[in-house]
């Protein structure tokens, strides 16, 4: 009888403890503008239609999948128009571009206007934060489902909004890798970038280079089974991220962090000798060799079928820590890969120190440093590379939050929530502006990082700090309102089963 008792007022002191009507202004990215209509709300019911046709139709199916799980509701997805929740492509403002939206919410009916997909999608993510917390959970829940009255028109201060998982230093499966881009999507992330390979493993099948994942897939940081994707499981990952309007950066990091390369394949050694295997942290102690002319059709090679994988415009290079590389042969090196990638088409990404090279004009270059000083890549800037930012005393999701985090490292400090989110891209390198900013990538390393529960602590929840500094406007950036909105993400999180940090800065 008590076990019982105790089940039943479970669900109901969590229902009551929560508001009966999410706020318009909790939502996070903080939206461009947000008018909440007093006293006014929508209220869903169990035949509410979802109007959605041609290119929503996909969405409205999405929504409705959504909205299915926790409220049991039939949710019928139909054309035309009328009282329910309309998806339209028509109507909205050119200014909210191609990934914004405006929603209005009235007694009757919530509607999203966007010019493109990508920006309904973006209005349903929002709308998701305006339904009660327990809309996201896996099970029937009681409801009622009230959405607040008012209108958000919203879209993105920069184009490039992204997080970057390393599959290498621990093997992460297919649909850890689906989970995390469904969690990308809430905060309206628009770039998984992929670490494939590293000195620890080869993730990616190469039918040129079999034994790169069939031999340098074999094992990980601590001696592990490792594991790598078929090419099928890669094309259900690409697709999958499409479906959630995120485009796939594939990175394969070269000159350096290629000990699985190289222990798969002799002839890529200076010396002809394959080294072992490594499952060890260490960085910066193995390098291609420059000066043989098959390590250009090795990477010829990786990038044409890398390339036929990839629907995105960016192949991402690496190009960190190529200690075990003398500069010249580094400089020699970038230049020519930068090459090999523009002729199969694609634009190159690579770490910063690709301006120690020569950047191609469409090479971005992804700044990691700690400094807010690095004159040679604002020189760069200035000479018009595009920079992604990811400094690491900020944006780097395996940095533990404070000394007894369990997990991550701490090179480049301890990363609250507070520090993650206290920094503005436009304006943070020193002498680089807004125009030359592309974006930010909050990345997430794995040499402690094994399982879905470790990535889910390390990214939530600095991930939606990052993914707000690349949304929201300059003038929304407040840590207070910031860190209360988060606060009220943390009830979602536990519906969703998403295992956060409970950052005493956030919940206190
Ligand atoms: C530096 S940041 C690296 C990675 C490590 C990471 C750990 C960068 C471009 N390279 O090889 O995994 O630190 O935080």
């Amino acid at each position: 009888v008590l076990a019982v008792a105790v089940a039943l007022v479970g669900p109901q002191a969590a229902t009551a403890a929560a508001p009966a009507v999410s706020s318009m202004r909790d939502v996070v990215p903080a939206p461009l503008t947000v008018k909440p209509a007093g006293g006014t709300t929508f209220t869903l019911r169990p035949g509410t239609p979802i109007f959605a046709s041609g290119d929503a139709r996909d969405i409205g199916g999405y929504l409705a999948g959504v909205l299915r799980r926790s409220t049991g509701y039939r949710l019928p997805v139909v054309s035309g128009s009328g009282p329910g929740i309309s998806l339209l492509l028509t109507g909205a403002d050119p200014s909210v571009g191609d990934e914004g939206y405006r929603l209005d919410v009235t007694s009757k009916a919530v509607v999203i206007r966007a010019q493109r997909p990508a920006g309904l999608f973006a209005g349903v993510q929002t709308l998701r934060q305006l339904l009660p917390p327990a809309i996201e959970s896996a099970i029937v829940r009681k409801g009622p489902w009230v959405i607040a009255g008012g209108q958000i028109v919203d879209r993105p201060r920069l184009a490039y909004r992204g997080a970057m998982l390393d599959v290498a230093r621990h093997f992460h499966p297919v649909g850890t890798v689906l989970r995390y881009i469904d969690e990308l999507a809430l905060y309206k992330i628009n770039h998984l970038h992929l670490h494939l390979t590293d000195d620890q493993g080869w993730r990616i099948a190469i039918d040129s280079w079999p034994r790169l994942s069939a031999y340098g897939g074999s094992t990980q940081v601590g001696g592990g089974a490792g594991g790598y994707f078929t090419k099928a499981d890669y094309a259900r990952i690409v697709a999958y991220a499409k479906s959630r309007y995120i485009t796939v950066v594939p990175e394969v990091d070269m000159p350096g962090h290629v000990n699985a390369a190289l222990a798969s394949y002799a002839e890529l050694n200076c010396d002809g000798k394959a080294p072992p295997l490594y499952t060890g942290i260490d960085v910066g102690f193995s390098s291609l060799c420059v000066s043989k002319e098959i390590t250009y059709r090795f990477i010829d090679d990786v990038v044409r079928e890398l390339v036929a994988l990839t629907p995105g415009p960016y192949l991402h290079i690496g190009g960190d820590e190529a200690h075990a590389t003398k500069p010249d042969d580094y400089a020699t090196f970038m230049d020519r890969v930068q090459k090999i990638v523009a002729a199969h088409g694609k634009s190159a990404l690579a770490w910063h120190q690709v301006v120690n090279a020569t950047p191609l004009p469409s090479t971005v270059g992804q700044y990691w440093g700690t400094t807010r000083s690095a004159p040679d890549v604002a020189a760069a800037a200035g000479r018009g590379t595009k920079l992604l930012l990811s400094p690491a005393n900020k944006a780097y999701l395996d940095m533990k939050y404070d000394p007894s985090t369990p997990l991550g490292l701490s090179w480049a400090g301890y990363v609250e929530v507070k520090d993650a989110y206290d920094w503005d891209p436009g304006a943070y390198l020193d002498g680089v502006s807004e125009s030359s900013v592309f974006g930010v990538e909050a990345p997430l390393w794995t040499e402690t990082i094994a399982t879905l529960a470790d990535i889910e602590y390390m990214a939530f929840p600095r991930l939606p700090a990052i993914a707000e500094l690349g949304w929201s406007p300059a003038s929304a950036h407040d840590w207070t309102s910031f860190r209360a909105r988060l606060a009220t993400q943390g009830p979602r999180w536990e519906a969703q089963g998403i295992n956060f940090y409970r950052s005493s800065q956030v919940f206190p």
